[in-house]
């Protein structure tokens, strides 16, 4: 039971205990948990437990190396301490066999960032278990990607405005955010956020089982993606903790029955706050309609916890709002039945029938005549802009609804000629030219250790090129979808998109890196028949 301690903004809607009834379909919920492979073994868990015992050892260790090194005396290094936070879905107790572990690691003021990816990433690489090791010191977050004992670990850092971080150091201090960069302050609020989300919700378990459910059901019927605007991981934990908060002695099932409820009944766009938002020390934007348009428009606002307080959903539009809440309808009809006995739980988690449901779709191919690298990053830069283009296309009168898949297909094609080559990248099955599905990931960290290896070869034997596929042009191309449901004016039949087209276009190719030698763009309709073998 909860106490007497009252959670989130407004009082409970029920303090009811379970009952018998409840605590079967609970058992029953778990089981179907269990069976869709959402939990991962005790050993694999006590892995994970070990590799963050080691990352704590070496956090202490790099701290204290760049402390002497800075002129301290040994004793006072090893007083500087550093410790590790895990936010995400290892932190939330959400995690499966796939998996990673999204690490934080938080210094004292005298280490800096460089030395994070300098003195840390060295003691890294001496280490026996480390499988995989990228780093990316200029990404919006700074990050080194490794694998360590087969476990896949983001590694990020902070530094607070500290002399010394004790074993005891928590983070929910809002002043401990004084004097911070953007950098540090954006590394800390993932777990800052998490932490504050455990703390605000009345029974950690119930929370961690309803979750685990939500996150299955949302990725079953696609509508789990922040950048295709969707919910993200975080913003499907905060509307889960805010029914718990609600119901705070029920128990997971009931969660879940109650957030179909009490969602699809919901009066967008009021927030979803798990506590009322705070004011703090920093210069900085809070989440705030009255003050900023911008906030004004978000259309069903889901609100992070900790200080700075911000939107975790800006990204959803007028049509993946309409496809949230049609599923939320189909799953508060099914809740329906399933509690009463009447259907099991795996109806609730049934898979999507966005290739089915739409008459017409739009493909947007994104290609590179290059490296698996290069379209990697091209293809992400695409991805992060199909919500503009959905934005634009939802301007048009005949256009109901636009719905952006959540997955993208990766093909890799090889060409015969550079004709055959500028055909496949605009989005043309040809017969000829041999395609398969690609792996960009894979195949971007093959080019690199292939480079390697030639590096290493250069100056002993100069190795004659051989075989054809040397010969043949390979193009790398990524598709993304959008469902339209139109409305068809009797008058103009036809469906003009070329300025939302054009307008997509034009954001793609101003891209810093763009070269037009070798990435391409381009938008085609698509008749579902098309389709559906190209993604089965
Ligand atoms: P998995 O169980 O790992 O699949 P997760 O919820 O832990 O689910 P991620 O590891 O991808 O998902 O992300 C964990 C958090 O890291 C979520 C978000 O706060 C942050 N994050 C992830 N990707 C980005 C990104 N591209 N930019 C900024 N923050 C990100
Ligand atoms: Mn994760
Ligand atoms: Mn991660």
């Amino acid at each position: 039971s909860s106490g007497t301690k009252t959670y989130g903004v407004t009082p409970p809607i029920s303090t009811a205990a379970p009952t018998e009834a409840e605590f079967s379909m609970n058992e029953k919920l778990i089981e179907e948990l269990k069976r869709e492979k959402s939990f991962e073994s005790e050993a694999e868990s006590q892995k994970r437990v070990q590799v963050l015992g080691k990352l704590q050892a070496l956090t202490e260790e790099f701290v204290k190396t760049v402390s002497m090194q800075k002129g301290m005396s040994e004793g006072m290094a090893a007083d500087a301490g550093g410790k590790i936070f895990t936010f995400g879905s290892y932190r939330l107790g959400v995690y499966g066999p796939g998996s990673d572990i999204d690490t934080l690691i938080v210094v004292p003021k005298h280490v800096t960032r460089d030395n994070f990816f300098d003195v840390f990433q060295k003691l890294l690489r001496k280490c026996p278990e480390l499988d995989e090791i990228a780093a990316v010191p200029d990404a919006f977050v700074p990050i080194i990607k490794i694998k360590f004992s087969g476990i896949s670990v983001d590694l990020i850092c902070a530094k607070l405005d500290i002399p010394q971080v004790p074993l005891s150091l928590t983070l929910e201090d809002k002043n401990l955010l004084r004097n911070l960069d953007e950098k540090d302050l954006r590394a800390l609020n993932g777990t800052r956020v998490t932490d504050e989300i455990l703390n605000l919700v009345p029974q950690t378990i119930v929370f961690k089982h309803a979750l685990r459910a939500i996150k299955l059901w949302a990725k079953r019927r696609a509508i789990y993606s922040n950048v295709m605007g969707f919910p993200g991981g975080v913003a499907w934990a905060m509307l889960v903790a805010r029914i718990c908060q609600l119901y705070p002695n029920a128990i997971s099932a009931t969660i879940v029955s109650k957030f179909f409820h009490i969602l699809t009944k919901w009066s967008w766009p009021q927030p979803v706050m798990l506590k009322p938002i705070e004011d703090g020390p920093l210069q900085v934007r809070v989440w705030n309609p009255r003050l900023y348009p911008q906030d004004r428009g978000h259309r069903m606002p889901i609100i992070t916890p900790a200080y700075p307080s911000m939107c975790a959903t800006h990204n959803i539009s007028a049509s993946t709002q309409k496809v949230i809440m049609g599923e939320l309808s189909r799953g508060a009809v099914i809740m329906d039945d399933i509690m009463i006995g009447k259907k099991p739980w795996t109806d609730l988690f049934a898979k999507h029938d966005f290739f089915h449901r739409y008459k017409y779709y739009l493909a947007v191919y994104a290609s590179s005549k290059g490296t698996a690298e290069q379209q990697l990053k091209w293809s992400g830069m695409v991805e992060s802009k199909i919500r503009l283009l959905v934005n634009k296309l939802e301007w048009i009168d005949s256009i109901e609804l636009a719905h952006p898949f959540v997955k993208e297909f990766d093909k890799i094609h090889f060409c015969a000629d550079e004709e055959e080559a500028k055909r496949v990248a605009d989005g043309e099955q040809i017969e000829a030219a041999t395609t398969v599905e690609a792996n960009l990931e894979k195949a971007a960290k093959d080019e690199e250790k292939k480079d390697n290896e030639e590096e290493i070869a250069k100056g002993e034997i100069d190795a004659p090129k051989e075989g054809n596929d040397a010969k043949k042009l390979t193009v790398y191309t990524t598709t993304f979808f959008i469902g339209l449901e139109i409305k068809i004016d009797p008058k103009n039949k036809q469906l003009d998109i070329q300025w939302p087209c054009k307008e997509f276009y034009d954001t793609c190719r101003s891209w810093p890196e763009y070269d037009e030698d070798i990435n391409c763009i381009c938008v085609r309709n698509v008749r579902k028949y098309i389709i559906i073998p190209l993604v089965s």
